[in-house]
């Protein structure tokens, strides 16, 4: 993520990831503010054998698409809110890359995190089948939750 203040939203994305049992790291890496960590992480990436990255940042929004540029893992970008225009912000400058360079961008904020910790899981679950099984588990038990009474 590209700040501590992202920390809020993207913990979402680390609980489903708890929940699942996959393993990942979380780490603080700003385009901006930090570029050199933002280019040894995202050039280090496969090496190290991560398989997929979730990039949250909000605003002026460059992590994600400079990540996905910098590695061919898949690279998931989540929009933080931002307080000035409420995420739009974070929104645009995540989903409009270029042709050749892709970033699967999800939704703004909370929903965003939740659903790039399920779509990296997703991911990982094509090669891994007991993944797969936690995966299915995990979504029957929250459409058990579900009650069919409003109140
Ligand atoms: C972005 O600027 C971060 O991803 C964060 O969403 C936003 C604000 O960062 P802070 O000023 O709170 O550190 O780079």
């Amino acid at each position: 993520m590209g700040s501590t203040s992202d920390w809020e939203t993207m913990c979402h994305a680390a609980r489903v990831l708890d929940e699942l049992e996959v393993s990942h790291e979380t780490k603080v890496v700003s385009a901006h503010r930090t570029p050199q960590r933002l280019y040894d992480y995202a050039n280090g990436a496969a090496e190290r054998g991560l398989k997929t990255i979730i990039a949250g940042a909000g605003g002026a929004a460059h992590l994600p698409g400079m990540a996905a540029a910098m590695t061919h893992l898949p690279v998931l970008g989540v929009p933080v809110e931002s307080k000035a225009l409420k995420g739009i912000d974070s929104l645009y400058s995540i989903v409009q890359m270029p042709g050749g360079i892709p970033v699967g961008t999800l939704a703004i904020g909370k929903p965003g995190a939740i659903n790039a910790g399920l779509l990296a899981a997703a991911i990982l679950a094509t090669s891994d089948e007991a993944l797969a099984q936690r995966l299915k588990a995990w979504r029957a038990a929250q459409t058990a939750g579900v009650a069919i009474d409003p109140e």
